[in-house]
This record gives structure tokens, C-alpha cells and sequence, in this order.
């Protein structure tokens, strides 16, 4: 397919995924996005994404992108996607791979906001240390006052990094968790020090599966803003049940989502959040997968009770 042919694909995909919220997507904010990446499109991990389930007014969608096509943030800036910053937010990517080894990238937009996010994932098996990435220079200075509260809690192994270039926040994906921490007395106990809404006790069940959890730092405090635990699955009923209506709205995305393999079950990432005053889902379904999702969802599916 010609990469204006993959555009049209991917977008008819986003759309439909939009109906599903009944969010309204804007061809002018989604097609700059996917015309820039065209060429990854074919090949890319895309996930299609709806925070809080309460208040979706927004559906995200992310791309990785391969190491060779170079920095993806200097795309984003190339093609307007997004204005040029003095802030630190915009050296993060550049610092990052000058120091660290580079396994992909990764970019985020919002089929109502357009362009927002960059990641750098690290080499699946070469994880960075968590005082390695603290000492990045544009990180924000709240990753190293935090760092140790981070380790104490077996977070010490950043699989992946995001930059959001609206909110000005940084995500830090710890990976290899281990399962002593996922414990409802760790998380509690970890929580309470964060400062975080503490989760009730269905949602520490979820937590336990968590095969990924990450914080949001900014450069404005110390302070942690939130932390998610991310639980991989293909099972479309696993959310802990609340409200019918957000049960509804989740489920209804969960099974509808537009899903390019056919003949596997579609992966799903439900993330629990906790900032200092709330507790609540989000949901990513993935319209693309790699081996990298097949593997996890082999070891994290199977830790079902
Ligand atoms: C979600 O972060 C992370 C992903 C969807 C991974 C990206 C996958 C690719 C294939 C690039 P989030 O959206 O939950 O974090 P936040 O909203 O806090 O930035
Ligand atoms: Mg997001």
C-alpha cells in the first residue's frame, strides 16, 4: 500500500475507534499526525487509547516508531506538529539518546488535541537504571528527589520514557516488576508515601497484574502528579466493576475496537491511575501488535487467578 493509501487505513481505524466515545474526530488535528509518520504505519505498534472513563473527551492514539527512522520529536517539529520550546520538555529526547542505549520511539496524538507525546523505549533485554536516567539533564529535577522512594518500592528499571510536550509532564515505565511490590500492603504503603489516592480494594487485586507501572513527574514540584499500573490482557471483562455506565462505556470499547490481526485475540492494556485526589481506569486497545505484545500477554495473561 502507497503511505497515503496506509493514512486513509489508519485513519478510517481512528475514526471508528472515535464513534465508540462519541468523540468527534478532526481530520485537521489526526491526518498532519499520520502524515508525517506515514512510513512507519505498515509496520508500527498502534494502540488506540480513552482516558477516564467518566470523563472521555478524548481518544489517543500512539505509534512506535523505529529506531531508524531518527528522533521523532525533530519530525514533530518539522512538520509543525508542534511549536519549538525553550523549556527543558524539548531537549528530553535528544538528551536521552545521547546517553542511553536506543531500542525505539514512540509518539502520541489526539484525534481532538493532535500531537502530544515522544517516547524512547530502551533495548527490551538493557533496561536503564533508574539513577542513569535521573541524571539526564533536562529530566526534571522531582525524578532524582524521588529516587529512592522509587527503588525502596523495587521501581528501579525504566523500560521506557515519555515526554508530553502540552502538559510538560515526564512518564517514567518501570518494568520487571517484582511481585513482592505488587502486594496491597507495598502498594499502600508506597502510595502513602507519594501522597496518591489509595486504591480500594478491588483495585489492588487488579494491581497485582501489573506488568508495567509509571509515575508522572513535571519540572513544577517534587511532588509525584499521578502513577498508573498497567495490567496487559485480552480479556474484555476484567475491569473491576463500578459505575454502569462506565462498565458499559469501557466494554464497549474493549470488544469494538478496530483491530488489524485477525485470528488472535485483540491486546488490551487497562491502566489503574491514582493521583493525589481520585482513583480510575484507562483503556488501551491496539489495533497493531508486535511479538513484543504476544510475549507479554503469554506471561502476564496467565497470572489470572
Ligand atoms: C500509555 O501512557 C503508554 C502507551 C500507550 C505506550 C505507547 C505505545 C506505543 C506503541 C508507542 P499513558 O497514555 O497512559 O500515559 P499518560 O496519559 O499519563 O501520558
Ligand atoms: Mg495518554
Amino acid at each position: 500500500m502507497s503511505g497515503a493509501a496506509e493514512v486513509e487505513r489508519v485513519y478510517s481505524a481512528i475514526e471508528e475507534s472515535a464513534q465508540l466515545l462519541d468523540v468527534a474526530c478532526s481530520r485537521d488535528k489526526t491526518l498532519p499526525v499520520l502524515n508525517a509518520y506515514q512510513d512507519v504505519l505498515a509496520q508500527a505498534v498502534i494502540v488506540f487509547a480513552m482516558e477516564n472513563g467518566r470523563h472521555a473527551a478524548e481518544l489517543d492514539f500512539s505509534l512506535s516508531v523505529p529506531a531508524g527512522h531518527g528522533d521523532p520529536y525533530a519530525t514533530a517539529l518539522s512538520n509543525d506538529l508542534t511549536a519549538q520550546t525553550d523549556h527543558p520538555v524539548g531537549a528530553l529526547l535528544s538528551d536521552t539518546q545521547e546517553r542511553c542505549p536506543l531500542g525505539m520511539y514512540g509518539i502520541d496524538s489526539g484525534v481532538t488535541g493532535g500531537f502530544k507525546k515522544a517516547y524512547v523505549f530502551f533495548p527490551k533485554n538493557d533496561l536503564q537504571g533508574l539513577s542513569k536516567i535521573a541524571d539526564i539533564p533536562s529530566m526534571p529535577r522531582s525524578v532524582a528527589e524521588n529516587a529512592s522512594l522509587f527503588a525502596r518500592y523495587g521501581l528501579d528499571k525504566v523500560q521506557m520514557t515519555s515526554a508530553d510536550y502540552k502538559q510538560r509532564t515526564v512518564n517514567l515505565y518501570f518494568g520487571d516488576l517484582s511481585a513482592e511490590f505488587l502486594e496491597p500492603e507495598a502498594i499502600l504503603s508506597m502510595l502513602r508515601e507519594m501522597g496518591l489516592q489509595a486504591p480500594g480494594e478491588q483495585a489492588l487485586e487488579f494491581a497485582k497484574r501489573s506488568f508495567a507501572v509509571y509515575p508522572t513527574l513535571s519540572w513544577d514540584s517534587s511532588k509525584i502528579e499521578r502513577i498508573c499500573f498497567a495490567v496487559i490482557t485480552t480479556d474484555p471483562a476484567i475491569l473491576p466493576a463500578r459505575t454502569e455506565s462506565d462498565t458499559t462505556q469501557f466494554s464497549k470499547f474493549a470488544i469494538n475496537a478496530p483491530c488489524a490481526y485477525v485470528g488472535e485475540r485483540r491486546a488490551l492494556v487497562y491502566g489503574l491511575t491514582l493521583s493525589p485526589d481520585e482513583e480510575y481506569y484507562k483503556l488501551g486497545a491496539y489495533y497493531q501488535i508486535s511479538d513484543m505484545q504476544r510475549e507479554l500477554m503469554k506471561t502476564f495473561d496467565a497470572l489470572k487467578d
